[in-house]
């Protein structure tokens, strides 16, 4: 039995583009480690969240922050799993779980998490089998290169074709060990051992990649190709973050990763509209 049997229709649903709120349970983010505080704080945040139209909470206990401190298993399900329980016993929205850890992939969604938002794209070891014992979405992102080396210099030949070869063969790694295709989700990784001309490239040309059959996921917000373009710190970045989340909708994409809710869900909403205009007047 898997732990989505009962809950057939909890996976976040794609049509309109969803918007997916960040819920970092890290340390550094609560002014106090205490766990009980820590769990208030997550649901605090993530009523905020709820209230202003996210559709998935993307809960992270591990950051992907290059040069971040490695973080055991124990102490990352210490994080993460309080923080998904209570979440499911107060809130309707489905929950993702940011991990490259099997044990996690397998708790967090034995604790009601219904995708795995997965920076390593199931290359850990034993992380494509839990995530596919899970039944729970799967998001695989590209990276060049781990947290610790990959914005030292990045390089690639061609890259919108690199991360378009990485991302199928990730899918058929995904598909041959028994993972639905309708369960896999796509993300070009902005920021992930990619420079600014880089990212530009990979925004330029999402239309191909959601033209495909899986549904495409962006994460911008707040990110330092923000920092690089215009000379913002990261909390003077949301005009930008939400330009960019509005290009990539308009071509397609199906979940944008965000901080700033309230104006993510606005800007994904104006850009789908258009997207659809755009497409009526293509018949
Ligand atoms: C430092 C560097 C701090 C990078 C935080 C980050 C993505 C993600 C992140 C993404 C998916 C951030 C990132 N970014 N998961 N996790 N796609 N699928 O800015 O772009 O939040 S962490």
């Amino acid at each position: 039995m898997t732990a989505r049997q009962g809950y057939p229709d909890e996976r976040p649903r794609l049509g309109r583009p969803q918007v997916m709120g960040v819920l970092n349970v890290t340390p550094d983010s609560f002014s106090d480690g205490g766990a009980f505080n820590s769990v208030e704080a997550a649901c605090q945040r993530a009523q905020i969240m709820v209230s202003e139209g996210v559709d998935i909470i993307d809960v992270g206990g591990e950051s992907s922050r290059p040069g971040a401190e490695i973080v055991g298993d124990a102490e990352e399900l210490a994080r993460v799993i309080p923080v998904i329980r209570a979440l499911r016993s107060r809130f309707a929205v489905p929950i993702s779980i940011d991990t490259t850890k099997p044990v996690v992939m397998q708790a967090a969604c034995a604790a009601g998490a219904s995708m795995i938002n997965d920076v390593n794209a199931l290359r850990s070891p034993g992380a494509i089998e839990a995530a596919r014992d899970s039944g729970a979405m799967v998001c695989l992102m590209h990276r060049q290169g781990t947290p610790a080396s990959m914005q030292l210099a990045p390089h690639y030949d061609d890259v919108v074709a690199d991360v378009t070869a990485f991302l199928r063969e990730r899918v058929a790694a995904c598909m041959s060990a028994g993972i639905d295709a309708d369960r896999l989700v796509l993300d070009p990784g902005i920021g992930f051992g990619k420079n600014l001309e880089h990212n530009l490239a990979l925004l330029a040309a999402l239309r191909p990649l959601c033209a495909d059959r899986h549904p495409v996921l962006i994460g911008v917000s707040r990110k330092s190709m923000f920092g690089a373009l215009l000379g913002r710190t990261v909390d003077q970045r949301l005009a930008a973050s939400l330009a960019a989340a509005a290009v990539a909708v308009f071509q397609g994409v199906a979940i944008v990763r965000a901080h700033d809710i309230r104006a993510t869900v606005d800007a994904v909403a104006v850009a789908y509209a258009i997207r659809n205009a755009a497409m009526a007047g293509a018949t």
